[in-house]
C-alpha cells in the first residue's frame, strides 16, 4: 500500500482542524466491533493523502481569494482517525499484559511473542507511568483518566474534526452510529440506535481553536514548528532550521526505529493524548508582578512581554527571542523557525530553559531526539471579565490544552521531553556558564516537580554577565491526566486488527 494511503492522517501531515471532538469508547463485543471497524476505515478514516488533499484545496482557495481580493470560503471535509489503548488492543486479542505467561505456554507465545506492540510505557498507560513515578497527583486528574476498581476505563479514541461546528456535530453522530446502530437500520434519517452496542463512547472531550486565530490560551501563536520528516516533507529547511528526521523518529519500523516492532505495526504511530489545563488570569498576573524582576526584561519598553517572550523563548506572536531579543516588529520573523540557538554555550538570545529550547534544543544537541508531532488543540471559553479583574480562575470555566503528539516511541518522545527536559533544572546539560546549582531551570509552561525537586525557577539572561539572574515560578498548567495510545495504519486495521 502506497504510504500516504496507509497512514492515518492526524499523524501526518494533521488533519486540519478549529473543532474537535474526543471520542474515548470502551470495547463491549469484540467480534462485533471488529467487523464494523472493517467498513468504518473506508468509509471515515481520513487517511494522509486524503489530508494532503483538504490542505491543498485550502490553500488553493486561499490563493484565489487573494487573487480576486474576496474572502476564502474554506470548508475542507471533516476528518476522522482512530487509536487504541493497550486494553483496546487486549479486548481485540491482540495485546497481553501477561508477558510471564506468554513466556510458559507456546500457544500464547505463538500469538504474542511475534506480534504485542513493544513499549513498556504503552503497556502500562500514562496513569500507571505518570502517577506510579510520582508526576501526576491522582487528586487532580479527571476521573476519566484514572483507573476504576483498578481497571483502566479508555480503550480507545475516535477524533473527529472539523472547520465548522454543524459538520462536526453532523460526522460525530455518523460516527457513533456506525458503531451503536441496529444491524441492518442504515438510513441515517430513519437510524435505530442499538440497546448492546459493540462500542461505548463513556467519555468525550472537546476542542476548539480560539477566536483569536492560531493563538492559545496563554496568548502565544502556537503550531509554528514541526519536525519536516524525510520522504514525506518535500519542503527544503531554511539554513538555520533543524534538518528533516528519520522518519522512524514518528513512525513505527521506519528507519530511526529500533524498537523493533512486529511487521503489522509499520506506518502507525505512539499517540499521547493529555489534558492540561491553563491558569490564564493567574499567569497573566505573575507575569505583572514579576516584570521587574527579570533583569534584561527591565530594560525593555514592554517588560512584561518580554518576561513572557523568555518563558516560551517565542514573543506572543510568535517571534523568536533567539533571532530578535528586543522586539516582536519584524512581520518577516512571526512565524520564523530558521534559528538554532548558536553560540550554543550562551543564552543572552534565549534562556537556556525557555519552553522551545527545552523541547527542541536545536543547537544545542548534536543528534536529533525526543522528537514528536504535535497535533494539539485548546479548550474552554475565552477568560471573563469577572476573572480577568480578579486575577483568578474561576473554577466552573475550565480552559487549556488538548496536548496530543505522535512519536514512534513514548519513553523517548512524550515521557523523555516531559521527565527528563522540561521538569529537569539541569538540562540543557554542559552550560559551563551556569554556576548555580539549579542549572538553566524548569520549563515554566510544563515542567513537574516531584517531592524532592528544587523549587520551581529559570534562569534568565541579566544583559550584563555570562551568568544569569533567576526568577521563582509558579505553577499555571495543571495536569489533569490522558491516555497514551497507537494509531495503527489502514492496512493493519483491515487486516491484523480485525482478524
Ligand atoms: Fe509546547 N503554548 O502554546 O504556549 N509550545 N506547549 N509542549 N512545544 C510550543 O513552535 C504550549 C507542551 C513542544 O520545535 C510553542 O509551535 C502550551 C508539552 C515542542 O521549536 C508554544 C502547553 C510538550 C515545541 C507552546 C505546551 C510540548 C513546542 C511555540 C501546555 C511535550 C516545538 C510555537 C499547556 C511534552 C519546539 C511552535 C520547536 C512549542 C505552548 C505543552 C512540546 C506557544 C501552552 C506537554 C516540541
Amino acid at each position: 500500500v502506497a504510504r500516504k494511503a496507509n497512514i492515518q492522517g492526524d499523524v501526518w501531515p494533521g488533519l486540519p482542524k478549529r473543532f474537535q471532538t474526543f471520542l474515548f469508547f470502551k470495547i463491549r463485543k469484540p467480534d462485533e466491533f471488529k467487523t464494523r471497524l472493517r467498513s468504518f476505515v473506508d468509509e471515515h478514516i481520513t487517511t494522509a493523502q486524503e489530508a494532503c488533499d483538504m490542505k491543498n484545496q485550502i490553500l488553493e482557495a486561499k490563493t484565489q481569494a487573494q487573487k480576486h481580493g474576496v474572502p476564502a470560503k474554506i470548508l475542507p471535509l471533516p476528518g476522522v482517525n482512530i487509536a487504541f489503548a493497550s486494553t483496546g488492543l487486549a479486548a481485540l486479542g491482540k495485546f497481553t499484559f501477561n508477558e510471564a505467561a506468554v513466556k510458559k505456554d507456546r500457544n500464547l507465545s505463538k500469538i504474542f511473542k511475534k506480534n504485542q506492540l513493544r513499549g513498556g510505557l504503552f503497556g502500562k498507560g500514562m496513569y500507571d507511568d505518570l502517577v506510579g513515578e510520582g508526576w501526576d497527583e491522582p487528586k487532580e486528574l479527571r476521573s476519566q483518566f484514572k483507573p476504576s476498581a483498578g481497571k483502566r476505563l479508555i480503550d480507545g479514541v475516535l477524533m473527529v474534526t472539523a472547520s465548522r461546528a454543524e459538520d462536526l456535530r453532523y460526522k460525530v453522530l455518523r460516527v457513533k452510529e456506525h458503531f451503536q446502530k441496529e444491524e441492518g437500520s442504515d438510513d441515517p434519517d430513519t437510524v435505530r440506535m442499538s440497546n448492546d452496542p459493540c462500542l461505548e463512547f463513556p467519555f468525550t472531550s472537546h476542542g476548539k481553536t480560539r477566536p483569536e486565530k492560531g493563538k492559545e490560551h496563554f496568548g502565544f501563536e502556537d503550531g509554528i514548528s514541526q519536525p519536516l520528516i524525510e520522504g514525506l516533507d518535500e519542503v527544503a529547511p531554511k539554513d538555520k532550521e533543524p534538518k528533516a528526521v528519520k522518519p522512524g523518529l514518528i513512525f513505527a519500523r521506519h528507519e530511526g526505529d529500533d524498537m523493533n516492532q512486529p511487521d503489522w505495526a509499520e506506518d502507525g504511530s505512539f499517540l499521547v493524548i493529555r489534558d492540561l489545563q491553563q491558569l490564564v488570569p493567574e499567569f497573566e498576573k505573575w507575569l505583572e508582578d514579576n516584570k521587574h524582576n527579570a533583569p534584561f526584561a527591565a530594560d525593555s519598553d514592554d517588560p512584561k512581554e518580554k518576561l513572557a517572550a523568555y518563558l516560551m523563548g517565542r514573543w506572543r506572536n510568535g517571534t523568536p527571542v533567539d533571532e530578535n531579543p528586543h522586539h516582536d516588529k519584524d512581520p518577516n520573523l512571526f512565524r520564523s523557525n530558521n534559528f538554532d540557538f548558536h553560540p550554543v554555550d550562551k543564552h543572552e538570545r534565549c534562556p537556556f530553559a525557555a519552553h522551545i529550547r527545552k523541547m527542541r534544543p536545536r543547537g544545542d544537541l548534536n543528534h536529533d531526539h525526543a522528537v514528536i508531532i504535535r497535533r494539539g488543540i485548546s479548550y474552554g471559553d475565552e477568560v471573563t471579565p469577572e476573572e480577568k479583574a480578579a486575577q483568578k480562575s474561576d473554577e466552573t470555566k475550565e480552559r487549556g490544552l488538548m496536548f496530543v503528539c505522535y512519536q514512534s516511541d513514548i519513553r523517548n518522545g512524550f515521557n523523555f521531553l516531559t521527565t527528563r527536559w522540561a521538569s529537569n533544572h539541569h538540562f540543557p546539560d554542559r552550560k559551563a556558564n551556569f554556576v548555580g546549582e539549579h542549572g538553566p531551570g524548569i520549563d515554566a509552561i510544563v515542567g513537574q516537580r516531584l517531592a524532592h525537586h528544587p523549587e520551581r525557577s529559570i534562569g534568565l539572561p541579566d544583559g550584563k554577565h555570562p551568568t544569569e539572574a533567576r526568577i521563582g515560578l509558579d505553577r499555571w498548567v495543571i495536569p489533569r491526566g490522558g491516555e497514551y495510545f497507537f494509531t495503527p495504519s489502514i492496512k493493519a486495521m483491515k487486516e491484523y486488527l480485525t482478524g
